[in-house]
């Protein structure tokens, strides 16, 4: 029996992904090199510094520490001037019928996000009415894969992992979400989030009872 969900955010409930190419591609050539939008698949689900350290790697630039920290100040700044122009019309297809779905059927919702800017996002949303509970960068000791983030949303809306299911883009995310006990449920690519008992490609015509079966279904 389902009682709640929780949903990654950035890839799940909006693509922000774009926005952080923006940033962190303006930054890397700024330090003499470029990278691509593939390159930017790899940083979906990883937190600000350990993608910052991936795409280093890549310009094979090295930085001290405190210079590290300057540069993800300086990308979080660019990043952030694109999310506070967001709203409502981002929300990716479906998303918000099923929010309400689950509202009426009185499902209790978290956000368990990487992204110490969710709850900025959720509010530049106008979603933050449907999630009591987010869960962010800044409330973790542990990233993704651990699954630190999803057991603390599991604990605030006092359900047990084994009750929830957990909606993730990042391979990280599924890997976190299976660690923890929770049904994983990925959302986008099969071939990439093969570790997930079911994905989706999106929340059209979503209904949680037929999701449910599957879930049922896949770890029977
Ligand atoms: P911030 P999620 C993640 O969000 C993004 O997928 C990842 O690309 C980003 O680096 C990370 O949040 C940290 O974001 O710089 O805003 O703290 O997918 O876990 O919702
Ligand atoms: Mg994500």
């Amino acid at each position: 029996m389902i009682k709640a969900c929780i949903f990654d955010l950035d890839g799940v409930i909006v693509d922000t992904a774009k926005y952080h190419f923006i940033a962190w591609r303006q930054l890397a050539n700024k330090l003499g090199f470029d990278f691509t939008k593939e390159y930017n698949e790899k940083l979906k689900g990883i937190s600000r510094m350990d993608s910052l350290n991936l795409i280093l790697s890549w310009g094979d630039v090295q930085k001290s520490d405190e210079e590290k920290v300057a540069l993800a100040t300086e990308k979080n700044e660019v990043y952030r001037s694109y999310i506070l122009q967001m709203d409502k019309s981002e929300i990716l297809p479906g998303v918000l019928p099923f929010l309400n779905d689950l509202r009426a059927q009185g499902i209790k919702m978290a956000i368990g996000s990487a992204s110490k800017n969710a709850p900025t996002i959720i509010q530049q949303l106008d979603l933050a009415e449907y999630f009591p509970v987010i869960i962010d960068g800044s409330k973790v000791e542990r990233s993704k894969p651990d699954p630190e983030v999803f057991l603390k949303a599991a604990a605030e809306l006092q359900v047990q992992p084994s009750e929830s299911i957990v909606f993730e883009d990042a391979e990280a995310g599924i890997e976190a979400a299976i660690a923890g006990g929770f049904y994983p449920v990925g959302v986008g690519d099969p071939s990439v989030l093969d570790q997930a008992s079911v994905v989706i490609d999106g929340f059209v015509g979503l209904e949680l009872e037929g999701l449910s079966a599957r879930l049922l279904a896949a770890t029977k």
